[in-house]
């Protein structure tokens, strides 16, 4: 048995999706049709009760859920492949950087734009909360550029997961919602984009550079 990955094309499965390219070891794709509402259906509540992607079944049939801790578990489980420090310091500025992108920039930048429905009951409001997530994830992506420590990725001491989580935020922000990312991310997109494992992901999963 392999690890299954639970995505959908262009979420921010994609990033699991390239730690699972990166490490090479054979796996599974299982696609939830999102904007058909597949993560809604008993068939996935039944995998996943919490109805979002990603998602990843282990070899042991267990279900991990919650971006930072699929990374986290990938890369400690396959240390070979380098993708997270293993000294106190660095495992803990990886988490801090998962957690803003993923626990911040994610919902309060992206899913504002995308399901502006979970934000008001109001339809009225729609345009004004999308508006607001485009502005905050401007914001959000002008703050890390300023503390951008100056190397080619994230983390001081080389490429980790946590280059993956702002991956897929850079992405939804240049490519999707047509925001201008600042220098420094718009320099780390490309330097993604230019991954091999980050191209084999694009290819599987449709998506445009
Ligand atoms: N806290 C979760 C959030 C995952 C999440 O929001 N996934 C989105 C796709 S990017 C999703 O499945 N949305 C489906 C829905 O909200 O109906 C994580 O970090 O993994």
């Amino acid at each position: 048995m392999t690890n299954t990955l639970f995505y959908s094309p262009g979420a921010c499965s994609l990033g699991i999706h390239i730690i699972l390219e990166e490490i090479g070891k054979p796996y599974e794709l299982s696609l939830v049709n999102l904007k058909g509402g597949a993560q809604h259906q008993p068939e996935y509540m039944a995998v996943n009760p919490k109805s979002k992607v990603p998602a990843l079944k282990r070899e042991d049939g267990t279900l991990l859920t919650e971006y930072p801790a699929i990374a986290t578990w990938l890369a400690k489980s396959n240390p070979e492949a380098g993708l997270l420090p293993t000294d106190l310091e660095g495992e803990t500025r990886a988490a801090e950087a998962m957690a803003y992108f993923t626990g911040t920039i994610h919902p309060y930048g992206f899913t504002r734009q995308y399901r502006p429905g979970n934000f008001t009951p109001n339809e009225a409001d729609i345009p004004k909360v999308v508006e607001t997530g485009k502005a905050a994830a401007d914001k959000y992506f002008t703050l890390v550029d300023g503390q951008w420590l100056g190397g080619d990725w994230v983390l001081p001491s080389g490429y980790s997961v946590a280059d993956t989580a702002l991956f897929f935020v850079e992405y939804w922000g240049g490519k999707r919602s047509g925001l201008t990312l600042p220098s420094k991310l718009a320099a780390h997109m490309e330097r993604m984009m230019a991954r091999p494992a980050v191209r084999r992901m694009m290819e599987q999963e449709g998506l445009s550079a």
